[in-house]
């Protein structure tokens, strides 16, 4: 049974989830598989050179005729060149994180991108909104990857009082009581990453996989809260060098020295150890692989059965 929100009519999809946009993670073959499950694939476009983004979409429309989007990672150089891409390979959804999309608005509402932001704060999401925004992200702090300071608890019903488009609520959200709650929380639907890092059809390495089923509440922690970046990751090896050298005032540079390619080791490689492990709060409940459809049809008839009082 399909289930109706602001967000499946405005997307013309079946369920109400959404893919994250991960670096590295949120490739054409997860994209593809969430879509056909019915959610909203994403491709997410990170760091990766323009051409290869444009080769992940033409991939991903050749395993799905479901609708399914692009994220742009705005402290990427190469941003204005990916938000072009996407208007030129007809790519009908766009979300965007770790920054400001505003430059881009107008040339994607006049292409008829559906354009949803990420944001972390109530001000991002009201300016958003503002500059043509069809729905935005709420992102709260539980998430991997690049944070603001807000948890998802607190940060979702302040934006869902703060604007009118559609609100997505992400950070935290792992099975259907989080899609549940977050659906008492005033969300339109769901946007989960980490859970969607172990599903069959992701390409990361098993040894990244079986430390995010492996792990526990307590496993992630925050670098970079001295230089402006707060990122999400599982503590390892990396992590507590970068902390410590953090406590010691490196500098920028002497630390972006840890973390340069430090993704890709992880990801591609299955250097758990010196790589970068980001997963959000929720890894501690995420406990085994499955596909992506198994995983979108089991929160769903979880959700379900709790909002229904089935
Ligand atoms: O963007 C994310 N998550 C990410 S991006 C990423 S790649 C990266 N790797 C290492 C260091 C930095 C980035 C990994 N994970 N989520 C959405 C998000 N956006 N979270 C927080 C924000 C955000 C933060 C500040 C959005 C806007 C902002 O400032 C807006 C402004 O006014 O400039």
């Amino acid at each position: 049974m399909e289930i109706k929100t602001k967000i499946t009519e405005l997307l013309n999809i079946k369920y109400p989830i959404i893919q994250g946009g991960m670096a590295w993670v949120a490739e054409h073959n997860l994209a593809a598989a969430v879509s056909n499950a019915g959610g909203l694939g994403i491709i997410g476009a990170a760091s990766a050179p323009p051409e290869v983004v444009r080769e992940e979409i033409r991939k991903c429309k050749e395993l799905t005729d479901k609708p399914f989007g692009v994220n742009v990672m705005l402290l990427n150089p190469n941003a204005d060149e990916v938000a072009k891409i996407i208007v030129e390979e007809g790519v009908k959804v766009v979300t965007t994180g770790a920054g400001n999309p505003g430059k881009y608005m107008d040339m994607w509402k006049e292409a008829g991108v559906a354009v949803i932001p990420v944001v972390a704060s109530v001000a991002l999401a009201k300016m958003m909104e503002r500059a043509g925004a069809s729905a935005v992200v709420a992102e709260g702090c539980e998430s991997g990857g690049h944070i603001g300071q807000t948890t998802t608890m607190s940060l979702v019903p302040q934006v869902v009082d703060a604007v009118s488009i559609p609100v997505i609520a992400a950070g935290g959200i792992g099975d259907g009581r989080g899609f549940a709650a977050a659906m008492m929380l005033g969300a339109e639907a769901v946007q989960m990453g980490t859970r969607f890092i172990v599903a069959n059809e992701s390409i990361v390495h098993e040894n990244y996989k079986k430390k995010v089923v492996q792990a526990s509440d307590i496993s992630s922690e925050v670098t970079g809260l001295t230089t402006g970046h707060p990122v999400r990751c599982i503590r390892n090896k990396m992590t507590k060098e970068y902390i410590k050298l953090e406590h010691e005032g490196a500098d920028f540079m002497e630390l972006e020295k840890l973390t340069l390619g430090s993704l890709r080791k992880a990801v591609i490689d299955g250097d758990v150890v010196n790589g970068t492990l980001m997963a959000g709060q929720i890894s501690g409940l995420v406990s085994k692989e499955q596909s992506c459809k198994e995983m979108i049809e089991e929160i769903m008839d979880q959700a379900r059965r709790l909002l229904c009082h089935e």
